[in-house]
């Protein structure tokens, strides 16, 4: 097994540790919520929150691996800036200290001398997790550290996070909104290919126990690197891949419309109202609106939906780097959305898989790493096909 696939997930149970702890007091996470900066800005929003937890959490990520990988750090690329304004103006270079007392001090600067706040924070940065699971046990394999790069987001669904909702029902377990749409996302990739190797997908807030309010998480994990394809959900997805939806898909006999419909998938909920009606047309009544590019892609990696389909420009590297990573260990992938709906059915979605090494050309800003075309996340590249050959008819019937 990768030891840096390893590392990874201790560190990103020590991030669900941190996004966990900021959410308990409440006074203190009103302190952690600063306006995005110029250039740094999620267009979606009119305004864009940043927040201790995310940059804390990125910074523990980077330390961590450091340490124990002497090189990597540099090598960790995220959506957040590790410079904070205090209130009273003061400019800080939020970064892990060596020891936790130094830690407490340089926190009580960012959160105004709250030194209850700092010392909690600190312990929790501070504290060694470990993480076990047999799977991961089962195959060793050494990829060379110096062909990787790694996308981090800290926290996906920022909003979610703030507004921190708990009690939202679940529509066949898709979550439209709430803690649970919130995820932490390690992608891994290929400095020269752009392909990415290893993910994580951490899900802090799963379920809640209602006598102590404490949430526990999840975690899931991908590894696929030449011959090697493992990942955390392999008995329950081979069970599904032997069950009798898929089969009865590619051996149906029903009509054209009867078939279509046996697709699902999940969808922002700022989609274009053109796809939304191809889709519901494709899917019928199973498309579902969700929060969080992280944890719609956590819905396809589950098999809650067969496609997570996006067409804007407003999810970026580091939301799709460690999902696409999982789905790729699963034989699936993610693909650009506009270059599948122009490309040449010749040619295979083999070639149009998002890369990861290079930026947009002609972006500023966040868009440099923006998944412009849009995307379409799947688990396998058959079902894909046909989604995408009934979405195209649909689309066009739209037009004409
Ligand atoms: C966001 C977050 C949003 C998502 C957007 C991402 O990341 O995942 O929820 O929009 O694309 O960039 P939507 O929920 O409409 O898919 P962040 O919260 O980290 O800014
Ligand atoms: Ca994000």
């Amino acid at each position: 097994m990768s030891a840096i696939l390893r590392e990874l997930l201790c560190v990103s149970e020590k991030a669900a540790n941190i996004a966990r702890a900021c959410r308990q007091q409440e006074a203190l996470f009103q302190l952690l919520i600063e306006e995005k900066k110029e250039g740094e800005k999620n267009k979606k929003f009119a305004v864009d929150f940043k927040t201790l937890a995310d940059v804390l959490v990125q910074e523990v990520i980077k330390q961590n691996m450091e340490n124990k990988f002497p090189g990597l750090g540099k090598k960790i690329f995220g959506e957040e800036s590790n410079e904070f304004t205090t209130d009273l103006g003061e400019k800080i270079i939020l970064r892990l200290c060596p020891t936790e007392k130094e830690t407490v001090e340089l926190l009580s600067k960012v959160l105004n001398g709250n030194k209850l706040a700092s010392e909690a924070l600190a312990k929790v940065v501070h504290q060694d997790v470990t993480f076990t699971d047999p799977t991961l046990d089962s195959v060793e394999i050494n990829i060379p550290q110096d062909i990787l790069g790694i996308w981090v987001d800290p926290i996906d669904s920022t909003y979610q996070y703030i507004k921190g909702s708990a009690d939202v029902k679940s529509n066949q377990g898709i979550f439209p909104s709430g803690l649970q749409c919130v995820t932490i996302l390690i992608g891994v990739y290929d400095i020269q290919t752009g392909v990415p190797l290893m993910g994580v997908i951490n899900q802090p807030f799963v379920a809640q126990d209602l006598h102590t309010l404490r949430w526990k998480g999840q975690c899931y994990w991908g590894l696929s690197y030449m011959e090697t394809k493992i990942h955390s959900l392999q008995p329950s997805i081979s069970k599904r891949n032997s069950s009798d939806t898929w089969s009865q898909l590619t051996t149906n006999t029903s009509s054209e419309a009867e078939f279509s419909h046996q697709f699902s998938a999940v969808i922002s909920t700022s989609e274009k109202e053109t796809i939304k009606a191809a889709l519901s047309r494709v899917c019928g009544e199973r498309v579902f609106p969700a929060a969080g590019a992280g944890y719609k892609s956590l819905c396809v990696v589950q098999g809650l939906v067969d496609i997570y389909i996006f067409s804007e420009d407003t999810t970026f590297k580091w939301d799709s780097c460690a999902p696409h990573a999982i789905l790729r260990a699963m034989g699936g992938g993610m693909v650009d959305l506009k270059e599948c709906l122009e490309r040449n059915p010749e040619t295979g979605p083999d070639l149009l898989q998002l890369v990861y090494h290079v930026e947009n050309a002609g972006a500023t800003g966040v868009d440099r790493w923006a998944n412009r075309g849009g995307l379409i996340a799947y688990r396998s590249r058959k079902q894909l096909e046909t989604f995408l050959s009934h979405l195209m008819q649909n689309l066009a019937d739209t037009h004409t």
